[in-house]
């Protein structure tokens, strides 16, 4: 074991050589060793007492209770599985920290078959005690060339290596590959590593050390790296010990009982750090004045008194303390002493666990103390295993104190009565010491008899366990590349959305002149919005959403009263003939009359028709295709007005007088223009979308007149159907596509609206599935299922307030069976696919409002638009992302949002009240 300067013990400098401040001297020796060695004795009661006040730190600890704070840490380590035994693959693996001054690095090749083992190979490398209290940067450049040193002796070549750093000391971890140093332990002390990420100070020392293309994917702690190198066939191991220079565990929690984590299902291993545990009132009573030495005299005065009492670092130096003690007091030695019995670290754990070795006998314990340069009497030797004795059973009982409050813990998280448990141990006091398993099997027998506890050896130190948790993270690490690449298409950059601005810019142009463009441009014959002098009733019909409506609005000077009712339109009315279609809806209105006693009343009627449409009046309107799934015949190319008149007609004593066919978001602009005149542009994004917005007369080639505006639906669902968005088509968009009933057809709407988000997330999910990335590859039915994935889900998803679990939960009802991490890509997901919808449509919404305001020849534009649709005014972030797009591409546009309340309906019956108002003018 290490030498005096890595026992973490302060050299005290010229101190006399004296007894025992505070140790009284008594009259005869045996009464003086009995005395001492009673001190090491703890009785079953006091053990009890540390594995309940040990369990109560770490219940508070996962409850994440700040202060008090916690005896203990209980750090989440991102292991959330045990080996699949799947696991196959190379890997390098560094270990630091675990056996004190040396550090180990390992070449594991992982056979990805049950119970199949290549035997790692490894080398030792002794750590220079001015590395251990140096400053960081040499600690981990040490670390990097024993690497490139081991290397070398392999025929490893220029291949990309992955590696395991198991790191030995409390972190923080954000991550597999992400820690954060709390402070050091054992005999370390290097400046610059607290509070910083071990990880890329490894990464930096290899790219310094610059031999070796080494990825590191994942750093573990050691408890972690023996219970996963667990056998299989033996385990698997859910709790991993270890006893070395220092002492830990770490064992398999449910996620939902760890405070600081956002999950409910599934479990994820928690690294104790039990050698922090220091409740005075348990750990009081059993702490000697040989303890509180052995602190003061310590490089982490304070710190770790637990681990001081059972690591393998510390027990050599009790021994010590008590021989050098004894020796003082004439009772040992006849009263001489050496120079070694007085060097702290002149005795190390290798020297009592041969001393204490019963088969070792007194004649290896004379051997052992004559090198320590002291001249035992036979009686001496004696004495002296008692004291090993003493020290080495206490600090396995108190072990066993720890893990019985673990064995506990996990009774508790798992509601189980009986525990049966396999627990992996590690360490060289497990190995080397004779008895220190036996008597921690004892008394974890004696403090938890309702656990059924196998103990199992870790075969190499853990080494083949940090392989294991090495490749599950190197197997999400690959998966989170598959995933960045099968996103990246989705993530526009500001040039990409500049190139949208301006190519829809130039659309417009090209549309308002009726030259060949994708966007249309069509007038609606709006050309004012409403003034707030309209009053009277008005029917109005909503068509083309999520649901159909009939409003009776009510325009009067308090405001406007609206009472409406949805009515369901089945998709076989919707891809039925149109005179189906037209019949219903009349239908609708008559049971609406009925209903608000109405009945043979023609009150003027303003019909939103959510569809693309030339308008040659205000009250004409040919459709010229469907979309948004909408697919009745004998409608392209109709007046809908007159299809409508017509089933108005068929239907017996029903008298409507339909005024005005406006678009849905025409009648959103007018709805929300009552308000807040600024309101120039509509904007719908729900099932379907679009803007329209007023142009100035002159520049509408297609209707005569130079002065004032006309409203300008521009039917933007339709933008790039020429192909100029090809270059922002995923595979995924061309999917959608084709499945649609429009193939090729309302590009831009298809990458946007809420009618095409959920396919779009789904044929990802489906294509990242088939890559092994989710769900373990395994394809499902459901997920194959068109329209299974509801935009809705994008909302539901992607809302801050849901945890991930809520997330699993809607996964779940697909009949999907995930893990957290499927959970979290699915959320990527949703998330990249509504992104850029809001950012293609704050595109949009830029190049209008810049085309207004250059229109006027502004410096500046302060513009409303109004918005309504299911997606834009139910998804969490969609409206802001819109907002920040627009600011980012339109800055001399001052743009707010209006969300409609009334929808368009009410809109509708707006354009119906002006063209009655101006109607009437005229006839005066
Ligand atoms: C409500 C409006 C209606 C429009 C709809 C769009 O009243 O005219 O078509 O919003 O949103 P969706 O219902 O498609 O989500
Ligand atoms: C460290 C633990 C480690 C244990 C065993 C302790 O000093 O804080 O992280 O697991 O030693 O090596
Ligand atoms: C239609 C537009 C409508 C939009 C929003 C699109 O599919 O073509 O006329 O405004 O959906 O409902």
């Amino acid at each position: 074991m290490d030498s005096i300067g890595s026992l973490g013990l302060q050299q005290r400098e010229g101190a006399p050589s004296c007894p025992q401040e505070g140790l009284p001297c008594p009259s005869n020796s045996s009464e003086l060793v009995q005395e001492c060695l009673q001190q090491f004795k703890v009785t079953g009661a006091q053990l009890r007492q540390i594995q309940t006040s040990l369990l109560d730190s770490m219940e508070q600890a996962l409850k994440g209770q700040a202060s008090p704070a916690p005896a203990v840490r209980m750090l989440p380590t991102y292991v959330g599985s045990t080996p699949h035994g799947t696991e196959q693959g190379d890997f390098v693996v560094l270990e630091l920290g675990a056996t004190g001054a040396s550090l180990r690095v390992l070449w594991v090749t992982l056979m990805g078959i049950e119970g199949h083992k290549m035997e790692p190979r490894s080398q030792e490398f002794v750590i220079p005690q001015e590395v251990m209290l140096g400053p960081g940067q040499q600690l981990f450049d040490f670390a990097a060339r024993c690497l490139s040193e081991f290397l070398d002796a392999l025929p490893v070549g220029n291949q990309g290596l992955q590696l395991g750093f198991s790191f030995s000391f409390p972190c923080h971890q954000t991550g597999l590959d992400k820690s954060t140093l709390i402070s050091w332990t054992k005999g370390f002390r290097c400046s610059g590593v607290e509070g910083q990420d071990v990880v890329q100070l490894l990464r930096d020392a290899i790219q310094r050390q610059g031999t070796y293309s080494i990825d590191v994917v994942a750093v573990v702690n050691d408890t972690v790296g023996t219970m996963m190198g667990c056998e299989p066939g033996l385990g698997p191991c859910e709790v991993g010990l270890v006893v070395d220079t220092g002492t830990n565990a770490c064992y398999m929690e449910e996620a939902r009982h760890v405070a600081v984590l956002d999950e409910d299902r599934g479990r994820v291993c928690i690294s104790v750090e039990w050698g922090s545990f220091s409740d005075d009132g348990a750990l009081g009573p059993v702490l000697t004045i040989f303890d509180h030495t052995l602190d003061h005299e310590s490089l982490n005065r304070g710190a770790q008194r637990f681990e001081k009492m059972i690591g393998g670092l510390y027990l050599g130096e009790l021994v010590r303390l008590v021989l050098a003690h004894l020796a003082r007091c004439g009772v040992l030695f006849g009263g001489y002493t050496s120079p070694a019995l007085l060097r702290q670290g002149g005795i190390l754990l290798e020297h009592v666990a041969e001393m204490e070795d019963p088969s070792a006998g007194a004649a290896r314990v004379h051997a052992i103390l004559q090198d320590l340069g002291l001249n035992p009497r036979a009686s001496d030797a004696e004495f002296v295993q008692h004291v090993c004795a003493a020290v080495c059973t206490r600090a396995a009982q108190l072990c066993a104190a720890a893990l019985a409050a673990v064995l506990s813990r996990l009774q508790h998280s798992r509601e189980q009565q009986t525990l049966q448990i396999a627990v992996a141990t590690g360490g060289r006091v497990f190995e080397r010491h004779p008895r220190f398993l036996s008597i921690l099997q004892e008394t974890v027998m004696l403090l938890a008899p309702e656990c059924d506890v196998s103990f199992i050896p870790s075969v190499d130190g853990g080494g083949q366990g940090v392989a294991m948790v090495t490749a599950v993270a190197a197997r999400l690490a690959a998966h989170r590349c598959l995933l960045e690449e099968t996103l990246a298409p989705f993530r526009l950059t500001r040039e990409q959305l500049a190139a949208v601005q301006a190519q829809m810019r130039e659309a417009m142009a090209k549309g308002l002149q009726g030259e060949a463009s994708s966007l249309r441009m069509l007038p609606t014959y709006v050309r004012d919005t409403p003034d707030g002098s309209e009053r009277g009733d008005f029917l109005a019909l909503d068509l083309g959403g999520t649901n159909f409506r009939v409003l009776l609005v009510r325009v009067a000077t308090g405001g406007v009263q609206i009472t409406s009712q949805i009515y369901s339109i089945p998709e076989c009315v919707a891809q039925g003939s149109g005179q189906q279609l037209f019949d219903h809806i009349v239908d609708c209105i008559v049971d609406f009359q009925e209903k608000q006693g109405l009945s043979g009343q023609s009150l003027p009627l303003g019909f939103t028709f959510s569809f693309p449409c030339t308008q040659l009046g205000l009250d004409q309107g040919i459709l010229l295709n469907w979309t948004k799934g909408f697919n009745a015949s004998d409608c392209e190319g109709q007046d809908v007005v007159c299809l409508l008149r017509e089933a108005i007609g068929r239907r017996q004593a029903v008298e409507l007088n339909v005024v005005a066919i406006v678009n849905d978001t025409v009648g959103t602009m007018m709805s929300c223009g009552y308000e807040d005149p600024h309101c120039e542009v509509g904007l719908i994004v729900g099932t379907g979308t679009n803007a329209c917005y007023m142009e100035e007369l002159r520049n509408v080639a297609s209707v005569d007149g130079d002065s004032g505006h006309m409203c300008i639906n521009m039917e933007w669902g339709a933008f790039g159907d020429d192909g100029s968005l090809s270059m922002l088509s995923t595979r995924f968009d061309a999917s959608v596509d084709q499945a649609s009933i429009n193939p090729g057809k309302q590009r831009f709407e298809k990458m946007i609206s809420g009618m095409y988000l959920g396919e779009i997330v789904r044929h990802t999910l489906l294509h990242l599935t088939s890559l092994g990335v989710l769900f373990r590859g395994q394809q499902t039915q459901r997920l194959q299922t068109r329209d299974i994935f509801k935009t809705k889900f994008l909302s539901e998803i992607e809302s801050d307030s849901l945890a991930l679990r809520q997330v699993r939960a809607i996964l779940e009802d697909l009949g999907l069976s995930l893990t957290s991490d499927d959970a979290l890509m699915v959320l990527e997901v949703c998330q990249a696919v509504s992104q850029r919808a809001a950012q293609l449509c704050g595109a949009g919404v830029a190049a209008v409002v810049e085309k207004i305001r250059e229109n006027r020849g502004l410096e500046e534009l302060t513009v409303s638009v109004g918005v309504d649709g299911t997606l834009y005014k139910l998804h969490p972030h969609f409206s802001s992302l819109v907002a920040a797009t627009v600011r980012e591409l339109a800055p001399r546009c001052v743009v707010t949002f209006l969300q409609s309340e009334d929808g368009s309906g009410k809109g509708a019956a707006l354009v119906t009240a002006v063209a009655c108002r101006l109607a009437q003018m005229t006839c005066v």
